[in-house]
């Protein structure tokens, strides 16, 4: 279902560019053949760069909130900023989950940690780390947390390796403490699909 989602959306944005841009998308690209067709998605986002909206939502039990907003400043470089609120003071873990799924009350549709390529769970500039795993945030004596965070190797491309596009991104109520498989971080606190701002209508 969901790769028909994905694979459905790409077709609009393919029908999007044929409206938006004189040049062939496929077929001969005037001065476009040697870009692929990931480098053409990139070239025709918002200002030369495709920026993706998470909104948080609270799980069943928990009032923290947030929109965290994400750039892709280089290939396969994005980065994550925003605030959260309604957290205990002190750090959280947060990492991007596999699935784009908020819906259960306790965010376990998310699924698990998004790591296309395997390996242990660590922090982000551990030699071996799952590819969602961005660390933690840090929730001050009002529960607020201001984030600004590089997470590297994942792309807001709509397809190709590293695509976060379309999955959750989770905070937890406790702090990640880098150990495999999860590093203890307990409870999902707040969950949001990061979604491509071209893509809202
Ligand atoms: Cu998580």
């Amino acid at each position: 279902m969901k790769s028909i989602l994905r694979s459905h959306r790409v077709s609009v944005l393919t029908a999007l560019l044929c409206i938006a841009s004189p040049l062939p998308v496929s077929g001969q690209m005037h001065g476009h053949e040697h870009m692929n067709m990931q480098e053409q998605l990139h070239v025709h986002g918002h200002g030369g760069m495709i920026t993706s909206t998470a909104i948080l939502v609270a799980t069943s039990g928990s009032s923290v909130s947030g929109t965290l907003k994400f750039r892709e400043i280089e290939d396969r470089i994005v980065h994550i900023t925003g605030t959260v609120t309604g957290l205990t003071p002190g750090k959280h873990g947060f990492h991007i989950h596999v699935n784009g799924n908020c819906d259960s009350p306790d965010g376990m549709s998310a699924g698990g940690h998004f790591s296309p390529a395997g390996g242990k769970h660590g922090a982000p500039d551990a030699k071996e780390h799952h590819m969602g795993d961005l660390g933690n945030i840090v929730a001050d004596a009002g529960g607020r947390a201001n984030v600004d965070v590089i997470a590297a190797g994942v792309s807001l491309a709509l397809m190709g390796p590293g695509s976060i596009d379309g999955r959750a991104i989770v905070i937890h109520a406790k702090e990640d403490d880098f150990s495999d498989p999860v590093g203890n971080s307990g409870a999902r606190v707040a969950c949001g699909v990061i979604e491509a701002d071209m893509m809202r209508m």
